[in-house]
């Protein structure tokens, strides 16, 4: 979130393309407001399509592609085709002149025709009202947000031409923004019309990787499936459920059977989460139920279960700090932008010899070890299945995924640190000591969240599995972290 092009590059060769990620999410690319304060959001509050934000313009974009493309590290830009600025009026960061009152946007150029009106919003203040009314959600506007209107050729045309200046560049994909919003229809069209891959970076006849916001927690509003042709769709109710389950609104057990059997969509279609630009601050959720970098303890056990378990295609946000105020559950600098320097310009991440960065300004949860560790446990397990599952009957748990990785949580209720739910079990067990299947082939292994595999031992705890696979698993109720996990290739070689 809200990083420059040329730190991205240099975190594609340094960290990213070496530790097994598959990819980088960035910010919205092109000209947007400026807003007073410089908010966060005013990113999602398009002026042009011209590539220029604070992050970087074209060309330190095209060299952020390249170097990230040459690394094995894909690019999804995050791509706001729904609406252009709200109703103020003034400069974007290409320093092209906007005034939303009148949708008068020069720099692509948008005019008033090409925004929805009276004669295709119901309402009388043009503002959506009913979100669960197809006509409204997506013909009057978001929160202000002036609307375009797909249905024209004009419209698709200028966002095409975008979409596709960012494939020729190669890019691998992207996040679109309020989907919910849009027609599937003319979401159909637009990127029916793209082009294949640049064949410098990719196979021949490629086709971008695409997901949706669909902001959907069941209920009679638009329907996810609706979108399912059209790409993956982020599925809300996976980071709310999870989010639930480790705040200790519910119970670790009852995550065995974790997926579609929960209402979820199937994970073939899901793109997942548990922290996002909006989460980290209450946008899209109620503030006092989400897990943000604050909590870290929480934040790395919630990812490390979204890593483990196989449902959907994970992301994990890496934000910057800001100080939070939380009056009455709402955080009151929940606008606050990225960290700048006197003259508004975005602060560098600077990682020194010893790995730390400067942290003051730069959260980078994808540097903390329990994540990353994480993050190459996906892809060694794979599409094994989730087996040897083990409960106590309430917050402890463990699996395996197939005979290539372990991992058991222990979050009895009084073990951590969440809002008090006024549950104090007094036989609540503390301690997780079991002995328990892990699906591994016999041998030492290092757990990669309390350490790493170090030369040929274990810098952390070490698990010793015998020939049926059993081990014995020790979490205790006051260490850094609730979880262990261990796979194949962090086995020690005798
Ligand atoms: C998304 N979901 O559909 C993004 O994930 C979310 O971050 C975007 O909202 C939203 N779409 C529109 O692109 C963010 C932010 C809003 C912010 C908008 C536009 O969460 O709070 O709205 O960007 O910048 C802001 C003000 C709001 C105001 C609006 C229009 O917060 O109070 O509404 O601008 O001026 C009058
Ligand atoms: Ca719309």
């Amino acid at each position: 979130m809200e990083w420059k092009y040329d730190d991205i590059g240099d975190e594609c060769e340094r960290f990213l393309g070496p530790y097994g990620y598959g990819g980088v999410q960035v910010s919205p690319v092109n000209e947007h407001a400026i807003m007073d304060g410089r908010p966060w959001y005013e990113r999602y509050q398009p002026v042009s399509y011209v590539i220029q934000t604070r992050s970087g313009n074209e060309r330190q974009f095209r060299r952020m592609v390249e170097r990230c493309n040459r690394m094995g590290v894909r690019v999804y830009v995050d791509i706001v085709l729904n609406h252009m600025t709200g109703g103020q009026q003034g400069f974007g960061t290409a320093g092209n002149r906007f005034n939303g009152h009148e949708q008068q946007y020069p720099g692509v150029p948008f005019t008033p025709e090409h925004f929805n009106g009276p004669e295709s919003c119901p309402t009388d203040n043009l503002e959506i009202i009913d979100w669960d009314d197809p006509v409204q959600s997506r013909n009057c506007r978001l929160f202000g947000l002036r609307d375009l209107k797909h249905s024209l050729e004009y419209v698709r045309q200028k966002q095409i031409a975008f979409l596709n200046k960012l494939i020729d560049i190669g890019v691998a994909g992207f996040r679109c923004d309020a989907s919910t919003h849009m027609w599937p229809e003319d979401l159909k069209n637009i990127f029916s019309r793209l082009n294949n891959f640049n064949v410098q970076f990719f196979p021949p006849n490629s086709r971008p990787f695409i997901y949706h916001e669909i902001i959907y927690y069941g209920g009679s509003g638009i329907n996810p499936n609706e979108y399912i042709s059209l790409g993956r769709i982020i599925e809300f109710r996976f980071w709310k459920e999870i989010t639930n389950v480790f705040r200790g609104n519910n119970q670790l057990r009852w995550l065995r059977n974790f997926g579609t059997e929960w209402g979820l969509i199937d994970g073939t279609n899901a793109f997942i989460m548990i922290d996002s630009h909006d989460l980290r601050v209450g946008h899209n959720g109620q503030l006092g139920f989400n897990i943000n970098c604050f909590e870290p303890r929480l934040l790395k056990a919630a990812t490390a279960f979204m890593l483990a378990w196989n449902y959907g295609i994970p992301r994990i946000l890496s934000s910057y700090r800001w100080k939070q105020i939380i009056k009455d559950g709402k955080d009151l600098n929940e606008w606050v932008g990225p960290p700048t320097d006197l003259f508004g310009n975005i602060i560098s991440v600077k990682i020194n010899p010893d790995k730390s960065w400067n942290d003051e300004y730069w959260i980078c949860e994808h540097r903390w070890r329990q994540i990353y560790n994480m993050v190459r446990f996906r892809s060694i397990v794979g599409d094994e299945p989730i087996l040897n599952w083990w409960d106590n009957g309430d917050n402890q748990i463990a699996f395996s995924r197939g005979h290539s990785g372990f991992i058991a949580f222990n979050l009895q209720k009084s073990n951590m640190n969440i809002i008090d739910n006024n549950n104090t079990d007094n036989n609540d067990s503390l301690e997780l000591r079991q002995r328990l299947q892990t699906g591994l082939p016999a041998g030492t292994y290092c757990d990669i969240i309390s350490g790493d595999l170090n030369g040929n031992h274990c810098t952390g705890k070490t698990i010793i599995v015998d020939e049926n696979g059993l081990a014995d698993i020790y979490i205790g109720h006051d260490e850094s972290d609730i979880f262990l996990a261990t796979h194949l290739d962090a086995k020690l070689s005798k």
